[in-house]
């Protein structure tokens, strides 16, 4: 993961009407999207476990993902699984890191997908079987009033994770146990 806001490329993207639109269709006015981030899920790794991106609790506080796929993703690079209406199930059941769940949709975008995502919907990446690595890019963006900070605790199966304490680890190593 790294940034990638320099990029007069990533600027374009990140400001294009369009997008700004659908966020705004999504959000409602005022929302921030303060960075983006790129990942690059490498060749022959373990994907990414079940997780939502921050916790449901009592909180409404949430992220809307926005995932844009600069190449093609096959199911071989690593699919996006996830379960549709589960920002409203609260958190996410214990259980295997890649396990399916009932309900779970398999998307492999095409290049230029744009996936629009809530954070509180369980969502996981197959493994990358291929040795080259996986892209995607995602421009977070939060309604009025939501923190970016939201996103620091991830939300696994087992456990979860601070991302603001330590480096970002998405490839199914037990988190912190609860
Ligand atoms: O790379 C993907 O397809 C999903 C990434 C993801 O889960 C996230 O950015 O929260
Ligand atoms: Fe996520």
């Amino acid at each position: 993961m790294g940034s990638a806001e320099g990029s007069p490329a990533f600027q374009t993207l990140h400001r294009h009407t369009a997008l700004a639109g659908f966020t705004q269709a999504v959000l409602g006015p005022g929302f921030t999207d303060p960075g983006s981030s790129v990942m690059f899920s490498v060749g022959g790794g373990r994907g990414q476990a079940w997780h939502q991106d921050c916790p449901s609790g009592e909180s409404t506080g949430f992220n809307l993902n926005r995932l844009i796929y600069p190449e093609d993703v096959t199911l071989e690079d690593g699919g996006i699984v996830a379960v549709p209406g589960s920002h409203k199930l609260g958190r996410i059941p214990p259980g295997g890191h890649q396990d399916p769940m009932s309900g779970e949709v398999l998307l492999t975008p095409a290049a230029g997908t744009l996936i629009l995502l809530h954070g509180h919907v369980y969502h996981r990446v197959t493994p990358n079987l291929n040795q080259r690595p996986r892209l995607s890019v995602n421009f977070r963006a939060f309604p009025v009033g939501v923190s970016a900070d939201v996103t620091c605790v991830g939300v696994y199966r087992n456990g979860t994770v601070n991302f603001c304490d330590k480096a970002k680890q998405h490839d199914g190593t037990p988190a912190m146990k609860v």
